[in-house]
């Protein structure tokens, strides 16, 4: 029986992973997007077929997290055998800004499908399996090594939101015998992270500077510490936890842990550039509650998941630049073309 899948957060860099190995699966992959006035399917465009196809096995709904009732229809409709809640406002410096949205988002948005789920799976006696993206800033201030034991300290309205999705889901485990599992993820990046997140803003800041189309790289604390791996790696725990006989909550992480000045150094040491001609700190780029090191105990992961990380962070320094690399010289080669009269706005966040 092929298996069915709902991935809430298709379109972003998790969603595109995990669809892909859902897909390689043999998993028939429902997704949902938000409406936007442009497209907003870039990271999942290569694994799209018209649905007149017959060999389509990816669809794509239109919905909301802050819209229950549209959830509770494309449940509905979908009667999915897992749902992988990766949805969210997922910017922490975002937050301090839009705290409301975001707990409506992060926190409402995960108890808005919680509830439809177990309507639904009560009515219909269905088992539909849930993942809930939980993440390492829920530690915040609670120092590291940081595992499954750990109390939580929220530095942000993005943290407090997912302490708040990260408790119902065990709640509707406890209250309601839902599968439902928390993924526990430290920091995730990779060639299709968004280029507000600090190492996606470095790769392309240093490669358009070793290319002329760019002079400074403004940036914010370049103390923090955090334990960095690559998402293609992460998807395949959040999968291997909705395989598991039981559900639980678990750690993902590499175990290392890096400063964000090294991050740098590294990426335009790569490109042969010295980062400190080039690098300014601006204040505006500092958050109001900092988390000071991040740093997981995957040793769940590791014994129970049989989950480990394949790419380390020298490996991912190199994918990430070497790909943007690429990127500035098609920029390039069309302001020289004459084709590009302005460059797209640069990551101001
Ligand atoms: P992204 O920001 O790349 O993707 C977030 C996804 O959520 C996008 O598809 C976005 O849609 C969608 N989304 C945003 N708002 C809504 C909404 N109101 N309703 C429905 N969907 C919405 O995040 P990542 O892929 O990096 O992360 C995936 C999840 O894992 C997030 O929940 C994040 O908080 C969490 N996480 C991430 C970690 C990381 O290091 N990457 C670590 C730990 C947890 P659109 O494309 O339209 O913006
Ligand atoms: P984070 O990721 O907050 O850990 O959340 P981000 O890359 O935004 O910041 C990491 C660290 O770098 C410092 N920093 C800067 N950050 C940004 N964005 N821009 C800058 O210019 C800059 N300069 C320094 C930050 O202060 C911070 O200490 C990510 C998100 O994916 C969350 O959704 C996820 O839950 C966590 O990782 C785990």
């Amino acid at each position: 029986m092929t298996k069915r899948a709902l991935i809430v957060g298709i379109t972003g860099q998790d969603g595109s992973y995990l669809a892909e190995l859902l897909l390689q699966r043999d998993y028939e992959v429902h997704g949902l997007v938000r409406r936007a006035s442009g497209f907003n399917t870039d990271r999942i465009d290569h694994l799209y077929r018209d649905p007149h196809d017959p060999e389509a096995r990816m669809f794509l709904h239109y919905g909301d997290l802050a819209d229950g009732t549209g959830l509770r229809r494309i449940l509905q409709q979908v009667m999915p055998d897992e749902v992988y809640n990766l949805g969210a406002q997922s910017h922490v410096k975002v937050s301090f800004e839009q705290p409301e949205y975001t707990g409506d988002v992060d926190a409402m948005g995960a108890l808005r499908l919680l509830e439809a789920i177990r309507d639904i799976s009560t009515l219909s006696d269905k088992e539909m399996k849930f993942y809930q993206a939980g993440t390492s800033e829920m530690f915040g201030a609670a120092p590291p090594l940081q595992s499954e034991a750990t109390p939580f300290h929220p530095r942000s309205p993005y943290a407090a939101a997912k302490v708040y999705a990260y408790w119902a889901t065990v709640n509707y485990r406890e209250a309601y015998g839902l599968f439902a599992a928390n993924g526990i993820l430290f920091n995730h990046e990779s060639e299709r992270r968004g280029e507000t997140f600090v190492t996606r803003k470095i790769t392309r800041a240093a490669t358009r500077i070793k290319l002329g189309l760019q002079d400074k790289l403004y940036l914010g604390n370049l103390d923090a510490k955090r334990d960095w791996g690559h998402a293609n790696d992460y998807v395949e725990a959040m999968w291997l936890m909705l395989q598991q006989e039981e559900p639980g909550d678990y750690v993902v992480a590499t175990g290392e842990t890096y400063p964000v000045r090294d991050f740098v150094a590294r990426v335009f040491g790569h490109l042969e550039l010295d980062w400190e001609r080039y690098v300014e700190v601006d204040p505006r780029y500092f958050r109001p509650t900092e988390v000071e090191v991040l740093q997981g105990n995957p040793t769940k992961a590791q014994t129970v998941l049989g989950w480990s990380p394949r790419v380390g962070f020298d490996e991912l320094v190199r994918r990430m630049t070497d790909h943007d690399f690429e990127l500035a010289l098609q920029e390039r080669t069309l302001k020289e073309a004459g084709h590009l009269f302005a460059s797209r706005g640069m990551a101001t966040l």
